[in-house]
């Protein structure tokens, strides 16, 4: 039975080293609760570094001896692996660039090259375990090439990514120097998931500007098969901490620390050490607050708890600094003998006392500069059996988006958070009890078994879709079925679309010149069938292009037609009425004026607006501005808007290309019939095919043809298939 692999850079254990023997403790951090079931159960299992530098061969099977019963696969890291894969370019290329810090970012091809040879060493583990047909959900930016190094090796298998760090903006994007590497590596999964919508819409951007892949509402068309992006937020383990704060343990610990604090006020802060979390600004907030509101002082302090984490990267030293000398400065400034503004510390609790914590505590104070979800925030709420308690939530955190009942800031406005917490502590209970509430329903309903269960349904359903696509794909069986019959044929006809058929696009479409390959085919395959070139183009380029072969000649979807028996000139095929040309075309130049790379095609019956070369993002906006303002118009005329590749087209509905190959074929019997094409006008075609006819559509869209296949490549081999 296939199986489900689990693949973070971290396994869910913290591994100690002690008295010549390996101690083994399991993490009980939220993903590794919510993902508990899944790789807990069956043949399932969890492959990841277990946190250590571990290069002794006999220590190494002793951990993988104890990992094994844990349902786990350590991925060993040397030293170097972890100082330019780990600290390097996860943390000092990636992390700063996905959280807008680009002031940090550092640029080395080494720490590259380490990314590179690590995701490698993941994907060599995960090979060693994993059967083709098995579902692998890969965690995280420190290995976003591993879902294509997999695809390489496993092309059946289902494979996930879920990042839990913001995705930025294009614009920071483009600054990496690896970016395009980057990004084709995600594109080597199935299902991508991000925790917002704003995520996922910067990816779809990216993807779409740095590797030419064209999506739509969600999806990313590849070569062979659709990848489906969404957002998933991350829920917590509700219960968990409801639960806990209920305990008695919990509530002796609260007691304890009352005592200890008096009765104040708290304004509890929780965070790994990170420039993202905005530590020091916090600090200054608070700093502002106690000069503004003297009558606080003596009256509110705030608990603020760092973790230490990543504390050999230089930014981070600076950090911790920074934080030490400002809560030195504000203590110093404020404290008295029964009173300090900050309890700081820098280490991390056991969870009933972080529990403690957040029960005691007042308000939340969670003021990320950027955030991809932020579970404390979500912790805290869980925590207030009472239904009491503020919750003040940078806007900048992807939780925000849930979150609407906390006080929202944004972080960068010093005085507004300042105002934020002032409110909070003057929010009267009834208030805080009704928004309390409406967050914890919230939180309850999406927790983070709820995040799992959608997120692998939600794989499902893609492969599902991904199938749909791909059980009409021309495969050897089909291959082989076209070529007897064909053989067969006494009186056989390929009806054959050019651009995206025969030929791949080009930024400017006149440089689509048929290469010698195609000449070639074309003539070997017009030897034994009747060839028609079914295509969109006006005459004058298709008969240049084909000038001396034994062809015939559809152009301007049906307008014009041109038989090779009639060595002589283009027949009129439909009657064209063309007096709405000139209030369209002028429509259409404002919209050139206003958009620099648009340009206007005319067409004997059509007129077509071309954005292939306008900036990427404008060109899609400027389409929809025109094909609005070109529906409104085209009822008065009785005309027809279509959206193509980069094109909009404002035609006579009547003319098509299946109208035309109708045409061509009245009064003929052919007993094969072959029809390829690539987009929307080739529907017509299709369409208009006898039930005997082989129609193929090039690319994994819906279609009325009865096959698919990949690419223009394929669609070449195909032909020569059966010129031989
Ligand atoms: C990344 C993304 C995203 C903290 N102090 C103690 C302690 N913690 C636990 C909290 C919480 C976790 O650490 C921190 O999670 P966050 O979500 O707040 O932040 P990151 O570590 O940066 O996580 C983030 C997350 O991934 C999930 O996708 O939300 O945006 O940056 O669970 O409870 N736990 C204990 N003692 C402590 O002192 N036991």
């Amino acid at each position: 039975m296939a199986k489900t692999i689990i693949v973070s850079n971290r396994l869910p254990i913290s591994l100690r080293h002690r008295n010549g023997k390996f101690e083994f403790k399991p993490s009980a951090g939220g993903l590794a609760t919510g993902l508990d079931s899944i790789y807990k159960s069956g043949e399932n299992i969890w492959i990841g570094w277990p946190g250590n530098t571990v290069d002794d061969a006999e220590q190494r099977a002793e951990i993988i001896i104890e990992l094994h019963d844990l349902k786990m696969a350590p991925v060993f890291l040397t030293k170097k692996d972890v100082e330019q894969f780990y600290e390097g370019f996860s943390n000092e290329t990636l992390w700063p660039a996905f959280h807008y810090f680009t002031q940090y970012m550092v640029y080395n091809p080494d720490h590259w090259d380490a990314y590179v040879r690590v995701n490698q060493k993941f994907c060599e583990a995960i090979i060693k375990k994993a059967d083709p047909d098995d579902t692998i959900w890969v965690h995280d930016y420190q290995l976003m090439l591993l879902p294509q190094m997999l695809r390489e090796i496993l092309p059946d298998a289902t494979i996930a990514f879920f990042q839990h760090i913001p995705f930025p903006s294009y614009e920071i994007i483009r600054m990496i120097p690896w970016r395009k590497e980057i990004l084709e590596g995600v594109c080597g999964a199935d299902l991508i998931g991000f925790h917002t919508y704003d995520d996922m819409r910067h990816f779809l951007s990216a993807v779409s500007r740095i590797t030419g892949m064209s999506g739509e509402s969600g999806y990313i068309q590849a070569e062979n098969r659709i990848i489906n992006v969404d957002s998933f937020p991350m829920g917590i383990d509700y219960n968990k901490f409801a639960k806990q704060a209920k305990s008695r343990k919990t509530q002796n610990i609260v007691k304890d620390f009352r005592t200890k604090v008096g009765e104040q006020k708290l304004i509890i802060t929780i965070d790994r050490l990170d420039y993202s979390k905005g530590i020091p600004q916090r600090i200054h907030v608070f700093d502002q607050l106690l000069k503004q509101h003297k009558e606080l002082r003596g009256k509110v302090s705030m608990i603020m708890i760092v973790v230490p984490s990543r504390d050999r990267v230089q930014s981070y030293k600076e950090l911790k600094e920074e934080i030490d000398l400002l809560v030195g400065r504000i203590n110093s400034e404020y404290s008295t003998l029964d009173w300090v503004p900050v309890h700081y510390f820098y280490r991390s609790f056991p969870f009933e006392e972080l529990s403690a914590f957040y029960s005691m505590a007042d308000i939340a104070l969670v003021t990320p500069l950027r955030d991809g979800m932020n579970l404390v925030c979500k912790e805290f709420v869980a925590s207030k059996t009472d239904q009491t308690g503020v919750l003040v939530l940078s806007e900048m955190a992807g939780a925000s988006k849930e979150l609407q009942d906390a006080i929202l800031v944004n972080p960068n406005d010093r005085q507004g958070v300042v105002d934020a917490i002032y409110e909070a502590l003057s929010m009267p209970e009834e208030e805080q009890k009704e928004r309390i509430t409406a967050m914890q329903e919230s939180l309850k309903k999406y927790d983070v078994f709820q995040w799992v269960k959608v997120f692998m349904d939600r794989i499902e359903h893609v492969k599902g879709k991904q199938a749909e696509l791909t059980s009409k794909d021309v495969d050897a069986k089909v291959m082989t079925e076209i070529q007897s019959s064909f053989k067969k044929a006494k009186n056989p006809i390929f009806f054959l679309d050019y651009d995206g058929t025969l030929t791949g696009f080009k930024a400017n479409p006149q440089d689509a010149i048929p290469d010698q390959e195609l000449k070639g085919l074309i003539k070997d395959l017009s030897s034994k069938a009747q060839v028609v070139i079914i295509s969109g183009r006006d005459k004058d380029t298709l008969g240049k292009w084909f000038k001396g072969q034994q062809i015939d000649m559809i152009a301007e979807h049906g307008v014009w037609v041109h038989r090779k028996d009639q060595s002589t000139d283009w027949e009129l095929y439909a009657e064209v009425d063309d007096s709405w040309k000139d209030d369209i075309r002028s429509v259409m130049e404002y919209y050139v004026l206003r958009t620099p790379g648009a340009f206007i095609e005319e067409k004997h019956h059509s007129l077509v607006w071309h954005y292939r070369k306008v900036e990427s993002g404008l060109g899609d906006l400027r389409m929809r501005e025109l094909f609005s303002h070109l529906k409104y118009m085209a009822r008065g005329h009785n005309l027809q808007v279509l959206e193509g590749n980069m094109v909009l087209e404002i035609k006579r509905p009547d003319i098509n290309k299946g109208r035309a190959a109708n045409s061509l074929m009245k009064g003929h019997e052919f007993d094969f019939i072959l029809a390829i094409g690539d987009d929307w006008t080739d529907e017509d075609t299709f369409k208009a095919m006898p039930k005997n006819a082989y129609s193929i559509r090039v690319g994994y869209a819906y279609t009325k043809a009865n096959y698919n296949i990949k690419s223009v490549k394929q669609v070449r081999q195909l032909l020569h298939k059966l010129t031989q």
